[in-house]
Formats: C-alpha cells, sequence, structure tokens
C-alpha cells in the first residue's frame, strides 16, 4: 500500500521562527531580556523568509513537497488595534499565492505562539477579551485570504502556550501560575470557538482545526500505582482537555475551575497533531505544581540534541488514539533536532513507518508536514536546536540540503516509503550544497 492518493507532504513553519523582522510582538519583547533566548540569541533575521519565500517554495517544490503550512504574523496585520495593515495583508495574499502558483496547498495557521504587543500589554490570553480580539482578527484574515487556503489552524499548541508560558514561566508572560494557565487556556478555547464560527460563515468549506502537541506520557515504574495515576493525570489534562472541551462544546476539568464558557460543539474539522516524543513520568511529592509528576528519561533511550526521547511507537499510539474523535487527521509537526543529520533519516523512516502502520489500522490520516524545512529560531533554545531538512545559517543566509531533505523528497515523490532503504552515504561535513539537482 502506498499513502492515499492526494496525500499531503510538506514542511511546516511559523512566522516568528522564519521570517525574520516581527518587532512588534511578545516574543520580540522577551527576546531583548538577557537571559530569556540561549545564547543571546534574536529572531532578527532567523531565515529572512519574509522576503525570500518565493526562492524559498521553489527549493520546496523540488524536493517534491505538495504542501506547506506556514503561520501569520498577527502583530503585521494588525499593528494596533482594530487597524488592519493593507501592505501586511497583500504581503501575505502573496506568499499564499506563490504557494497555489506552485501547486502546493497551504495550510494556515493564524496563531503560532506571538501576541501583537498590545495583546500582551492588555493582558494576553489571561484576558477574556483577547479571544475576541483574537476572533476579530481571524474574520478580517478570511474576509481577505480565506479564498486562497482550505486548511487553517486556529492557535497552534495551546497547552504548550499554557505550560510554557504561565507554568515554567520559560516564555512570555514568564508567569508560574496554575489559576493564570487555566485561564490562558479558556480563552484560548473561546478564541478558538469565536475565530472558528466567524470563519466558516464566510467560507462554509474550510477545514479548521487546532495543532494539538501531544506527548505520550507512561509511567516510569509502571508496577508503581502511583506513576500509574500522575501518567494518566498528564495524559487527561495535557493530551485530551482540549479535544474533549471542543468536541463538547463545554469546558472539562480542570478548566472548569477557572471559567465555565460553552460555545458551539464538534468546532474541528480536522485534527492537527503535533508529535515529538514520549515522557516518563514518575511520581514525586516535591512536583506540586506539574500534578506531582517528575518527567524522567532512561538513561539508554535514544534522543534528539534537545534531550527528546526518539519514540516513533507513540506517532502510532498517538494516532491510534486521536482516531477515537472521528475526524481526519492531519500530522502538522513532526522533526526532530538533529545538527549533523545523523539521527533524522532514521527518525523519518520510522515515524513515517509508523504512520503508516496507523493507517493502514483505519486511521484517517490526510498528511505529514515535517517541523520543518529550514533550521530556524527555536524559541528559547535560539539557533541552537537545528530542526530543518535544509540547513539555513542566519549569518549569511546560506540554504543546504541536508540528506535527510533529500530522503523526504523520494518519500514525497514516491507518496510511499522506500522498499529498501537506501540511507545515502556519508555527507563531506554534514550537509551538502542545494542546487537544483533532479531529485527524481
Ligand atoms: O519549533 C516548535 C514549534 O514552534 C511548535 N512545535 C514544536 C516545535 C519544536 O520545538
Amino acid at each position: 500500500m502506498t499513502f492515499p492518493d492526494g496525500f499531503l507532504w510538506g514542511t511546516a513553519t511559523a512566522a516568528h521562527q522564519v521570517e525574520g523582522g516581527n518587532h512588534g510582538n511578545d516574543w520580540w519583547a522577551w527576546e531583548q531580556v538577557p537571559g530569556h533566548i540561549k545564547n543571546g540569541d534574536r529572531s532578527d533575521p532567523a531565515c529572512d523568509h519574509y522576503r525570500r519565500y518565493a526562492s524559498d517554495f521553489d527549493l520546496l517544490k523540488r524536493l517534491h513537497q505538495n504542501a506547506h503550512r506556514l503561520s501569520l504574523e498577527w502583530s503585521r496585520i494588525e499593528p494596533t488595534p482594530g487597524e488592519f495593515s493593507q501592505p501586511a495583508i497583500q504581503h501575505y495574499r502573496e506568499v499564499l499565492q506563490a504557494l497555489v502558483d506552485r501547486g502546493m496547498v497551504p495550510l494556515v495557521t493564524l496563531h503560532h505562539f506571538t501576541n501583537p504587543t498590545w495583546v500582551a500589554d492588555a493582558g494576553g490570553w489571561e484576558a477574556p477579551e483577547t479571544a475576541d480580539r483574537f476572533a476579530r482578527y481571524a474574520e478580517r484574515v478570511a474576509t481577505e485570504l480565506g479564498g486562497l487556503a482550505r486548511f487553517w489552524i486556529t492557535i497552534n499548541e495551546p497547552t504548550v502556550i499554557a505550560y510554557q508560558g504561565y507554568v515554567r514561566g520559560e516564555w512570555p508572560p514568564g508567569k508560574r501560575d496554575l489559576g493564570a494557565a487555566a485561564r490562558a487556556l479558556v480563552t484560548m478555547v473561546r478564541g478558538h470557538w469565536m475565530a472558528y464560527t466567524r470563519i466558516k460563515s464566510l467560507h462554509p468549506d474550510a477545514q479548521i482545526g487546532v495543532a494539538h502537541h501531544l506527548r505520550v506520557f507512561d509511567p516510569a515504574r509502571p508496577f508503581m500505582p502511583q506513576d500509574r495515576a500522575v501518567a494518566a493525570a498528564f495524559n487527561r489534562v495535557f493530551n485530551e482537555t482540549i479535544l474533549k472541551s471542543l468536541r463538547l462544546g463545554r469546558l472539562v476539568f480542570p478548566l472548569t475551575r477557572a471559567g465555565s464558557a460553552t460555545g458551539p460543539a464538534h468546532t474541528q474539522d480536522f485534527i492537527g497533531l503535533n508529535y515529538y516524543a514520549r515522557e516518563l513520568v514518575r511520581f514525586n511529592r516535591r512536583y506540586r505544581d506539574e500534578l506531582f509528576g517528575e518527567r524522567v528519561l532512561p538513561a539508554d533511550a535514544p534522543r534528539s540534541d534537545l534531550n527528546w526521547e526518539l519514540y516513533p511507537e507513540g506517532l502510532f499510539r498517538a494516532l491510534r488514539s486521536l482516531s477515537r474523535e472521528r475526524l481526519p487527521i492531519i500530522v502538522t509537526e513532526n522533526g526532530i533536532a538533529d545538527a549533523a543529520d545523523a539521527m533524522r533519516p532514521d527518525f523519518l523512516l520510522s515515524h513515517l513507518g509508523a504512520m503508516k502502520r496507523a493507517i493502514q489500522s483505519g486511521v484517517p490520516v490526510r498528511g505529514y508536514f515535517h517541523w520543518t524545512c529550514f533550521d530556524n529560531f527555536e524559541w528559547a533554545e535560539g539557533y541552537s536546536a537545528k530542526f530543518g531538512l535544509i540547513a539555513c545559517d542566519p549569518a549569511t543566509q546560506e540554504r543546504r540540503v541536508r540528506h535527510s531533505a533529500r530522503l523526504y523528497a523520494e518519500i514525497c515523490r514516491a507518496n510511499d516509503l522506500p522498499v529498501s532503504v537506501e540511507l545515502p552515504p556519508a555527507p563531506r561535513a554534514d550537509e551538502e550544497p542545494a542546487g537544483p539537482t533532479d531529485l527524481r
């Protein structure tokens, strides 16, 4: 069996991580504070993709990708409350048109971690009004650009925003407050409900979802009931709460402790799955703010440059569990930080093998977007974490196609995994130059 006809094969990016020049949002402000970002890196110039998008898309097209996931930068489109920038909207119109012209299906994210400074100053996601502000922005985008894309993500990884920004305090707004995290999540759920309704009323055929970061949580010591209990609690809170709230049209526990909002039921037309890793959880009384769960990594576990466990079976398990939602699924992110490109080929084959097995077992997966095409600004890790199929040096802007990009290109072209996998020969350094190579 090959992958289904029309399967979407692409890569995913986010505006702030690749564009450069985004100075009007909360992340740019956060980056200016010493200690917030590794090595003092800043998101400008990133990949200078705001100016180089056309040649970047040419390269991805040459690598046989037939789809592309990108995000729009809210602070460019609405730099001050209620004032929409026509030049910014026109820019994104041209970006989406450039994909369409190349026969690449766009999947557009409206919110990928960054809030305009004026939204952050007015309370960010903790302020209930941010749901209305987000919906107004979404409506304007749908009015202006809705004809150019069918697939839309409202918010990327709501639980990650809540966890990193409001529990760990490592991302803006830098809080460590469980109540604030729950309030932020409630606003995001309400923002999704409102944005979904408005986009649908303008474009009934639009396919809309959230991109949901799902981690597999297993008990570190399966024979210990406490470990099993915290792993189950993590799974419920991180993996199930948002999806269930969107399916039912009402908040479910623990969000009910922060609000009692209701909205329309079934406001996802597909599920966007971002899958990276598994975490083992052990009960630890000292981890009060983390549901008494300490995350551990076994010494011998294969791991990425960021110490994330490589666990391809987790993609199979995640897809199987999501199939209970009875919606089509798009893998909106999956990737590895691997500067040497030594693990990425095997990562691709094992994860795509797991995805194929899930499809064969009946899970309706419609597409796969590898994170990411170009090494880019990896939030608090700066430029140190290299997730790209293509290396990109922010100083020179040189793009160099890695071997794994060629392997992925072959998979996209064939719409299948290679029968006998021949991994590329050992590279000179770890990469080789990009060029108009005929990849067939
Ligand atoms: O780079 C991020 C992306 O912005 C959201 N999902 C996880 C990726 C890797 O950490």
